[in-house]
């Protein structure tokens, strides 16, 4: 049977967390705010504009909506300058293996994104051409744990929600792909993400057998 597999992109397919960081820590520190790895944490799978917002809560700060808004394009020019160094060598452990096989096995492939640099990221990792729908954030309007995303990944797929499986890093994520009555498989930590269907500590745990299982069931 053919079933839609939907992928978060970033802490699934490639780690883009840490760049993410670089660029809000130089932001809150040129602000005068500090910011942590945890408090970065926090952010993974919350839309750019939501994460600005969280960072001038933390640090009790307020701005003007102009002052907010050139913030945003700073933190995306260094952002996206770290993302051009991007290579193959960045996709996470066994993600190309069980991409692979779901294309062997002729299965509907979508990615389901919140960042706005999807598609430049999947460009610069060579893995564009590997998924047969690409909904990132520049073509949903409410951000996860709103289902959105991954409904209309399924919709372009032309499957049925409940035949999707999302593979997810973050809590907002899972929570999304649940309120979508879609099968959800966390990827991380098994105490963060106890909401998931299923959890693996990355896909070099996915074995075809697992994938067999998810396609006949
Ligand atoms: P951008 P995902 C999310 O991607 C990131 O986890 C999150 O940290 C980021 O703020 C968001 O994309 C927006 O990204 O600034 O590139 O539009 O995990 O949903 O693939
Ligand atoms: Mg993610």
């Amino acid at each position: 049977m053919k079933k839609g597999f939907i992928f978060d992109l970033d802490g699934v397919i490639v780690d883009t967390a840490k760049y993410h960081f670089l660029a809000w820590q130089n932001l809150a520190s040129s602000l005068g705010i500090s910011f942590s790895e945890e408090q970065n944490e926090q952010l993974k799978g919350v839309s750019r504009v939501r994460s600005l917002e969280k960072i001038l809560e933390w640090g009790n700060t307020s701005i003007s909506q102009e002052e907010f808004n050139r913030l945003m394009t700073e933190k995306n020019e260094e952002y996206l300058v770290y993302i051009s160094k991007m290579d193959a060598t960045e996709i996470l452990q066994g993600v190309p293996e069980v991409l692979n096989y779901l294309k062997l096995k002729e299965q509907g492939i979508a990615l389901g994104s919140a960042s706005k640099n999807a598609r430049i990221i999947l460009e610069k990792v060579h893995l564009q051409n590997m998924f047969d729908v690409i909904v990132d954030g520049t073509n949903v309007s409410k951000a996860k744990p709103d289902p959105e995303v991954f409904v209309n990944g399924a919709q372009e797929l032309n499957i049925s929600p409940k035949d999707c499986i999302v593979f997810e890093d973050s809590v907002a994520g899972i929570q999304a792909a649940n309120a979508a009555d879609m099968i959800s498989i966390g990827i991380g930590d098994a105490t963060i993400l106890h909401e998931a269907d299923y959890i693996f500590n990355d896909f070099t745990e996915i074995k075809e057998e697992f994938i067999n299982q998810l396609i006949t069931t």
